[in-house]
């Protein structure tokens, strides 16, 4: 009899303070880290309350259980920059006898410079071990679009939707990642009913190249200077509560649209939030619902 299992895969988070370095030289795969940008990133760390253990990884656990709940089969973490490791998630569902596996990142668009990363650690765990489907993107889906609508469904603000920037070389390698958030973010705003709406990427890192912009910092100054006075953010490109909200949006945005003079409010990130959940498990259903080749 086929058994089949879920890795459910995220970018993860240091669990405390502590582990910042460790997490920081993962990112960075090797390659150096300039002191001030270490201090900077554990200073944002502090500030956010993990100074012995982490909001954000428990909001991913209570994903994971929400949707082994949901679709009443096993879901394992793994997580691309810290513990448990996808091949750690690999080797669980394997140890359960899982011979089909459904990899999904909690992130809904294809990158060459993002997803693969997940795709190739899983696939190297896996070793041809077990059948793998991996869902390569979900950007447009029905019940995630829903989702998203409802969230941003009568505001009477400019709507900015926004999502992680990417070094600017993804363009010209033909990564799809910049239409499927243009894609989404017009989805969201067509079912909402939004005709006020603007795009602009956020959370660009220090790496001394150029990056997909606009910034939402530089492009809050560019609205503010062309009359709007109300926004709300609804960043289509993350799911959970996690740095890039908690602390980029909620921290330098708000500081900065405060000094403009601006009203800024965010949606609710979709987290563990039952209906997002039932949209996770469909899209698992959906791909478990593929004949295998033959
Ligand atoms: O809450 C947390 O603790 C983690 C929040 C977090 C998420 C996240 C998502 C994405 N990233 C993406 C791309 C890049 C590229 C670099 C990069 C660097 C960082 C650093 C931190 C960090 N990212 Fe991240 N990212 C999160 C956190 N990210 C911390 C390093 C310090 C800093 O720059 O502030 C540059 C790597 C390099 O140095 O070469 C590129 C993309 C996503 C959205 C997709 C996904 O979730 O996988 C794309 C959450």
């Amino acid at each position: 009899m086929s058994s089949d299992a879920v890795v459910l895969m995220a970018y993860g988070s240091p669990e405390r303070l502590a582990d910042v370095p460790a997490y920081y030289a993962d990112i960075r795969g090797g390659r150096p880290i300039a002191p001030e940008n270490l201090e900077d990133l554990v200073e944002r760390y502090r500030r956010l309350g993990i100074e012995e253990s982490s909001p954000l990884n428990a909001i991913t656990e209570r994903t994971r259980a929400a949707l082994e709940r949901e679709l009443g089969l096993p879901v394992h973490t793994g997580m691309k920059h810290w513990t448990p490791r996808i091949s750690e998630a690999a080797a669980a569902a394997l140890a359960g006898g899982a011979d089909t596996i459904v990899g999904l990142v909690l992130a809904p668009h294809y990158s060459a410079l993002s997803i693969k990363g997940y795709r190739d650690q899983l696939e190297q765990a896996l070793d041809g071990r077990a059948e793998l489907r991996f869902v390569d993107s979900w950007h447009d889906d029905d019940a995630f679009v829903d989702v998203l609508a409802d969230k941003v469904r009568g505001a009477d603000e400019h709507v900015v939707f926004t999502a992680h920037s990417l070094p600017e070389r993804v363009l010209a390698m033909g990564d799809p990642y910049k239409e499927q958030l243009l894609e989404t973010s017009r989805l969201v705003a067509e079912r909402a009913g939004v005709a006020d709406w603007s795009f602009s990427f956020q959370s660009e890192s220090p790496t001394g190249e150029p990056w997909l912009g606009p910034d939402i910092l530089d492009h809050l100054r560019d609205l503010h200077a062309r009359g709007v006075r109300r926004v709300l953010v609804c960043p289509v490109g993350f799911v959970s509560d996690h740095l890039e909200i908690r602390w980029d949006l909620d921290v330098e945005a708000a500081e900065l649209a405060q000094e403009l003079g601006l009203e800024l409010r965010r949606i609710e990130m979709p987290n563990d939030e039952p209906r997002f959940v039932a949209a996770l498990a469909a899209i698992v259903r959906r791909t478990l619902a593929v004949p295998s080749p033959a």
